[in-house]
């Protein structure tokens, strides 16, 4: 692949996604941090290359890219056939489909909202009632991987990783990042632990 590939990157955001992704494909790439120690992220630089100033963002030959799911299915697409997508005659390719957006538009509003008013709000401005709801829509979600999800494998579209598990296993991280993934199910905490163990994770997930 003579591509050129930077990801625009900030351990621990949505950017661990496709961080993961350009891992697992094998994919040769640049990370280059973007600031996340106060908002808005990045430096007027970054601006151009965002201007909403969220991470990620991807280059591809100068071409920008924002949206973790869009910036996946772009180098799934362009850098495969890869295992990590079912092809579209693979019986398993709805449901992998359902899980890689349930990742984010299934997942995020919940999350979103239980973070914003546990964490990132100054305390002032949290309300109890929007976090409580948060984490009960956060719960169902938790509950909905663990009985529909990990039924029928030890993936969520059966028994092979795909970007699904990378989709949703971010959401999981972030979860125990504030502490909330030791309320899900045995088997959600298991099958993340399965996830982690890869090298790919590893590499994707550190903190640099
Ligand atoms: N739906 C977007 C969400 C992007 C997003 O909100 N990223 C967060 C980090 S996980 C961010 O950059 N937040 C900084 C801000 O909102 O100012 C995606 O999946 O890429």
């Amino acid at each position: 692949m003579s591509d050129t590939l930077k990801l625009y990157h900030a351990p621990r955001t949505r950017s661990v996604r496709v961080r993961w992704l350009l891992e697992e494909m094998g994919l040769d790439h640049e990370v280059v941090p973007v600031a996340f120690d106060k908002r808005p992220a990045g430096d007027e630089a970054y601006a151009k290359i965002n201007p909403m100033r969220k991470v990620p963002a991807l280059e591809a030959n100068g071409e920008v890219i924002v949206e973790s799911l869009a910036i996946m299915e772009f180098l799934l697409n362009r850098y495969g056939p890869t295992d990590l997508l079912p092809a579209v005659d693979d019986p398993a390719y709805g449901r992998y489909l359902q899980w890689f957006h349930f990742g984010e538009a299934g997942m995020g509003v919940g999350i979103n909202m239980l973070l914003a008013h546990t964490f990132i709000l100054p305390e002032k401005a949290r309300n109890a009632g929007i976090a409580a709801w948060a984490w009960d829509e956060t719960s169902k979600g938790l509950e909905f991987i663990a009985k529909n999800g990990l039924a029928e494998g030890a993936y969520l579209a059966g028994e092979r990783f795909t970007a699904a598990d990378i989709s949703v296993g971010y959401m999981l991280y972030l979860l125990k990042l504030i502490g909330k993934l030791g309320e899900s199910s045995e088997s959600v905490q298991a099958y993340f632990k399965r996830l982690t163990s890869r090298d790919a994770w590893a590499a994707a997930s550190v903190v640099d």
